[in-house]
């Protein structure tokens, strides 16, 4: 019983997946969101609710950064974040802020963060 409730949560989280995957492939041409600067400190928003969103940020390289990443009923994987080049790993409140300080020297080239599945992901991309 318990494993036929599994397999049907991963079944479900699948297809979910392939949802997002097929948006993403349809918002290719649509311009990345650009991150905002206060006080020549750089914000960025990132919400996790069954993925992450927006997907992709364009930041400014090489200034202090601020990660925002916001829960609002977040039950599914999302809340469990992953940025491998800040060796950030955390299981997030399922309604919250998380903010994840990127210091200028990490606010380079592109930095990936992703469900602690590997499912879903985000990109700041700095330049
Ligand atoms: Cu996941």
């Amino acid at each position: 019983m318990i494993i036929a409730f599994a397999i049907s949560a991963v079944l479900v989280m699948w297809a979910f997946w392939i949802v997002s995957v097929k948006q993403s492939d349809e918002g290719v041409n649509t311009e990345a969101p650009i991150a905002t600067i206060v006080d020549g400190k750089q914000i960025i928003d990132i919400t996790a609710k069954g993925g992450y969103s927006p997907r992709v940020v364009v930041a400014k390289a090489g200034i202090p950064t601020m990660l925002r990443i916001n829960t609002n009923g977040t039950f599914d994987c999302s809340a469990s974040v992953v940025i491998p080049k800040l060796s950030y790993q955390k299981f997030l409140q399922p309604s919250g802020t998380e903010d994840i300080e990127i210091t200028a020297e990490k606010a380079q080239g592109t930095l990936q963060g992703l469900c602690s599945m590997g499912m879903y992901n985000f990109q700041i991309k700095f330049q």
